[in-house]
């Protein structure tokens, strides 16, 4: 179970680590002549760089496409902990965010792309990498694996234009790369051959993924404004995925929508997780300790009524099975784990219910039920 916990962290609340300013992608002037260009990607983003309440992970490339020329580099920066992998390998049994660790059997693999990695050709995956602590984080505990690096650079090898001859000469190869940790995000890089024109220059590309990241996160912030004004059918949306801008990526909202109902004494309410990309829980009371090496709250507990306010019910994790999937943990799950995005509590007592999910609480992941007396 411990690598799920581990994935649990990378999940959102995972980045305690992040610092402002350290995701801003760095503005390089274009080059005038031919020579090799480094090229920026920033992996990843969030609302608040300073993890005091975090409502929006969002999981995308900015940019998601790149064109470049063989013998450039592209330096990728994260937010959060993020890889760069291209063709991926599952391995059954073992978990997809098990990539990151440095004992994976497949393990980094280079940092150069080649022909080889074409579609459907060779892995190329860049292990994890992550935002460092910030200065005065104490060491981790001797014996710890080492820490990610805080950067990816792809080198564009010689030969990554492809090799391909006739009307297609000229045209170069285009690779997609995903990232491990996060379903739906993704990108694509194409090599065109040398001497090629590009379409943009880095600055020009950098404005431009300001540009997405601003509009992912104003999309995000409608998208939760709009949910939490609904107050109909008592019902509670644990979670919300929104699409990138870019198409290719998407925000994972970190928040209950409505964050605050009021309903009569003997009615229920039932959350819904919208978002298929990453799991959260709903629970009340004083959060128990699951089984060793069990990510927080993974586990339903406290049946399915809420009668006082030191009562410990927990939905369990409300998950998709497309994240199940993606990340290759159907393994890890204990028999007679039911998967779902939906739970119903029933609330008896009037009162003042509050909540929280278990993975992304400090990230300000609350919500209240109110209760009103039947009569009144
Ligand atoms: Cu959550």
């Amino acid at each position: 179970m411990l690598p799920f916990m581990a994935r649990a962290r990378t999940l959102g609340l995972s980045m305690a680590l992040a610092t402002a300013g350290l995701g801003v992608v760095a503005i390089v002037p274009a080059s005038a002549t031919e020579s090799a260009t480094t090229w920026h990607v920033q992996a990843g983003n969030l609302d608040d760089l300073t993890f005091t309440s975090v409502a929006q992970e969002v999981t995308a490339f900015y940019n998601a496409r790149t064109v470049v020329r063989p013998g450039d580099d592209v330096l990728f920066t994260p937010v959060g902990d993020h890889s760069v992998t291209f063709n991926p390998i599952r391995v059954p049994g073992v978990p997809d965010f098990a990539y990151e660790s440095p004992n994976f059997p497949i393990g980094p693999t280079g940092n150069t792309l080649k022909f080889a990695n074409h579609p459907g050709g060779a892995l190329l995956h860049s292990g994890g990498f992550a935002t460092p602590p910030p200065p005065g984080t104490p060491p981790p505990p001797p014996g710890s694996p080492p820490p990610p690096p805080p950067t990816f650079t792809l080198h564009i090898g010689t030969d990554a234009a492809g090799t391909s001859s006739g009307e297609e000469r000229g045209k170069g190869t285009t690779y997609q790369f995903f990232c491990m940790f996060h379903r739906g995000m993704t990108g694509f890089i194409t090599v065109l051959p040398a001497g090629s024109k590009l379409p943009s220059t880095d600055a020009q590309n950098q404005v431009r993924a300001q540009k997405a990241m601003a509009a992912d996160l104003a999309r995000g912030a409608r998208a939760l404004a709009k949910a939490s004004r609904k107050a109909e059918d008592n019902a509670v949306a644990g979670g919300l995925g929104v699409a990138s801008v870019q198409g290719l990526g998407v925000t994972d909202i970190l928040r209950f929508a409505p964050a605050t109902i009021e309903i009569n004494a003997g009615q229920s309410v039932t959350w819904v997780n919208e978002d298929i990309n990453a799991p959260h829980t709903v629970t009340f009371g004083q959060e128990q300790q699951g089984p060793p090496g069990a990510p927080p709250g993974f586990l339903p507990y406290g049946g399915s009524s809420v009668s006082s306010t030191t009562d410990q019910v927990n939905s369990g994790f409300l998950i998709s099975q497309e994240l199940i999937d993606y990340l290759n943990v159907s393994s890890l799950l204990p028999p007679g784990f039911v998967v779902t995005r939906r739970v119903t509590f029933t609330f008896p007592s009037p009162g003042t219910y509050h909540y929280f999910c278990a993975l992304h609480d400090t990230l300000g992941m609350t919500g209240t039920i109110v209760v009103r007396a039947q009569d009144n």
